[in-house]
C-alpha cells in the first residue's frame, strides 16, 4: 500500500454533518462493550449510552475498527458485529490503531484509542466508565494504562467515574499531575471511586454544572495541549455497598494474581471477578455509571458547542 492510500478515520454521515455544522458530538468507546460488560447487557448499555447522548442534544459517535476500517460513529449492526464473541475483537489502545488498520483487524477501542480517533476528526468530548490508571505494584511492573499518556497528549475532555477499583488511585492521580492533566470533580471535591461514590482522595478543582465544565475545558485548551478529566461520581443509589466492594476488590486482586494476568488482560479479569463476588451487582453499577457519564458528556458537549465552538 502506497502512503497516499493510507486510509483516514472514517466518520458516519450523521457525525460528519454534526461536525460540519459545529454541533455537539460525543465519542464513546467500545472496549467497555466488547471486553468490559457481559452479554446481553453490553449491547443494552451501548444503546442506552447513545440514547443518553442524544437526549442531551448531542450526536453519539461510538468508535471501533471494523476489518481494518477505523470508524467514529458505528452503526448498531457494527457494534453487534464487534461484540460477537466469534469475531474475537481485539482491545485497541492508541498504539494499536495503525497496526489494526494496516492488518485488517477487528477491534474495540479503549479510552486511549478512542480519543486518538476522536481528536483526529475534531471531536473533543468523550465518555467512559472508568479511566485506566496505575496498577498496584507498578513501580516494579511498569503497568500503567496508556490512557494516561494518551490524555497527556490529546486535548479531549473525558468524563469518567474515576479509575477502575483495582488500581493504585493515589499513584494514578500523581501521574495525572505529572502529565499535566487536570482532574475536576463534577459536583464533588473528592475523586470518585468507580463503584463507590468517593475514593477518599481530595481534589483541587470542581465544577457544578455542564456550562462550567465546558468553560473550564475551553480555558484549559487555550493554554495547554493536554486532555481534561471530568470525574463524575456514580449516583449513590447505584453505588456498591462498601463492605461488598472491599470483599470483591480482594477477590479481584486474587483472581489477577492467581491467573498470572498481565497487560491488557488485567482489567477484564478484574471486572469479571467483581461481577462474580457481587452476584452481578457490580455490572449494574457499571451500567448505571457509564450511562450517566454519557449523559453528562452530552450536556458538556452541547455547552461547549454553543459557547466555545
Ligand atoms: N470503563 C469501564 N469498563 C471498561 C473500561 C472502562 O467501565 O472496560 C475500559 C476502557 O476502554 C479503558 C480500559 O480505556 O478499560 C483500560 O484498560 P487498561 O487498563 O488495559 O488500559
Ligand atoms: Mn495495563
Amino acid at each position: 500500500m502506497s502512503p497516499s492510500s493510507v486510509p483516514a478515520v472514517h466518520v458516519s454521515e450523521e457525525v460528519r454533518a454534526a461536525l460540519d455544522e459545529r454541533r455537539a458530538v460525543v465519542a464513546l468507546e467500545s472496549t467497555i462493550i466488547v471486553q468490559g460488560l457481559p452479554a446481553p447487557m453490553n449491547l443494552e448499555v451501548a444503546d442506552a449510552c447513545e440514547a443518553a447522548v442524544r437526549a442531551a442534544g448531542a450526536v453519539p459517535a461510538t468508535a471501533g475498527v471494523l476489518a481494518g476500517r477505523a470508524i467514529l460513529g458505528l452503526a448498531r449492526r457494527d457494534v453487534e458485529a464487534l461484540a460477537d464473541p466469534a469475531r474475537h475483537a481485539a482491545k485497541l489502545s492508541a498504539r494499536d490503531l495503525g497496526l489494526a488498520t494496516a492488518q485488517g483487524v477487528w477491534g474495540a477501542t479503549t479510552v486511549a484509542g478512542t480519543i486518538a480517533l476522536a481528536h483526529r476528526v475534531g471531536v473533543s468530548v468523550m465518555a467512559t466508565g472508568g479511566l485506566g490508571g496505575v496498577h498496584q505494584g507498578a513501580s516494579q511492573s511498569f503497568d500503567e494504562s496508556a490512557d494516561l499518556m494518551a490524555l497527556s497528549r490529546t486535548p479531549v475532555l473525558v468524563v469518567a467515574s474515576g479509575v477502575k477499583s483495582i488500581l493504585d488511585i493515589p499513584a494514578t492521580l500523581e501521574r495525572l499531575d505529572s502529565l499535566g492533566v487536570p482532574v475536576v470533580g463534577y459536583r464533588t471535591r473528592h475523586f470518585p471511586g468507580f463503584y463507590l461514590e468517593d475514593s477518599g482522595v481530595a481534589l483541587d478543582w470542581s465544577v457544578d454544572d455542564p456550562a462550567s465544565a465546558a468553560a473550564a475545558f475551553a480555558h484549559h485548551r487555550a493554554v495547554s495541549p493536554t486532555g481534561f478529566l471530568l470525574a463524575n461520581p456514580v449516583a449513590p443509589a447505584s453505588a456498591l455497598a462498601r463492605d461488598l466492594h472491599d470483599r470483591a476488590l480482594a477477590a479481584a486482586h486474587e483472581a489477577v494474581r492467581a491467573g498470572g494476568a498481565t497487560g491488557k488482560a488485567v482489567t477484564p479479569i478484574m471486572l469479571a471477578a467483581f461481577a462474580r463476588v457481587t452476584a452481578g451487582e457490580s455490572v449494574r453499577t457499571n451500567r448505571d455509571l457509564v450511562i450517566a457519564n454519557a449523559a453528562l458528556a452530552g450536556r458538556v458537549a452541547v455547552a461547549l458547542a454553543s459557547t466555545f465552538a
